[in-house]
């Protein structure tokens, strides 16, 4: 194991590994070095320059700030497909899930520039994929200095909930399940009006520190109250050894693409579609 590796996975203890599978989420410190900050900082500011097919701003043109998403990058931007594919990532992604491979699933851009206002709404990410199973993860990588109030806000113990909560696109709240299953989704709490009633974790946090997370976690984030500082975040999203293809009424997003999944088909089989990071080959 290379020696980067073995510093990346020296920031995820025990403890870590059992709170990220007893909460749901958990904040691990300097995971990332500044080689690979400084890559995904210049994926970031090339997506931001020439977005891709899925770029959306999510603010509406009166919010002060700017909301700005994107996913995929990875297919077209050499900066974060090496981080995809090269950085530790996959390594510490393989210990939280106690899996014995990982593959890579995508990527997501969450940029809140000063001064923005635009939440981003409570929701769980699986359900909004073509993924089922327990061996899925997400990293959740802000490259700016973030306050607690900013940062990724996660409802402790989530992912153990049984309901499957309304998809909705973020930019204007639509529903997008539809068909004979949709019923099977249920609103989500109003969390922001009734947060003493939930265990909400967020933490401080500095370019290098990472909130890993449970697809299933009902997590959000409030705007960007900062006046200077803007607040880029990369999520990147991992698969594990039981990872399988799993029916979704109505739109998901993102789409899998390139192979033709049935349910139950196990993801990471599936090497041209889902890029196998560790083992490292
Ligand atoms: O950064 C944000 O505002 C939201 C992030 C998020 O929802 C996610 O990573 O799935």
């Amino acid at each position: 194991m290379d020696a980067e590796i073995r510093r990346a996975l020296a920031r995820v203890s025990d403890a870590d590994v059992d709170a990220y599978e007893r909460d749901g989420a958990c904040c691990l410190r300097q995971v990332f070095e500044s080689k690979w900050l400084d890559l995904i900082e210049r994926g970031i500011e090339h997506d931001l320059r020439d977005p891709g097919p899925y770029g959306r701003v999510q603010s509406p043109p009166d919010d002060p700030g700017f909301f700005y998403t994107d996913y995929y990058m990875w297919r077209r931007i050499p900066e974060l497909r090496r981080f995809a594919l090269e950085s530790p990532a996959g390594a510490v992604a393989a210990r939280l899930m106690r899996s014995e491979r990982v593959a890579f699933f995508f990527d997501g851009l969450f940029v809140k520039e000063p001064g923005t206002c635009k939440a981003s709404a409570w929701h769980q990410d699986q359900v909004y994929y073509n993924v089922d199973g327990e061996q899925a993860l997400v990293m959740w990588i802000p490259i700016d200095p973030v306050s607690a109030d900013a940062s990724l806000h996660t409802v402790r113990g989530a992912h153990r909930w049984t309901q499957r909560f309304e998809r909705r696109m973020l930019n204007d709240g639509r529903d997008i399940s539809f068909g004979e299953d949709a019923g099977a989704y249920v609103p989500v709490p109003d969390i922001e009006s009734r947060r003493d009633e939930f265990d909400i974790m967020s933490f401080d946090m500095e370019p290098g520190d990472v909130v890993v997370f449970h697809p299933m976690m009902l997590h959000g984030a409030r705007g960007n109250p900062s006046a200077t500082r803007r607040r880029r975040a990369l999520q990147a999203t991992w698969l594990g050894d039981d990872a399988v293809y799993g029916e979704r009424p109505g739109d998901v997003e993102p789409h899998i693409t390139g192979h033709d999944f049935k349910p139950g088909d196990c993801l990471i089989d599936v090497e041209s579609v889902f890029p196998r990071v560790w083992p490292r080959a």
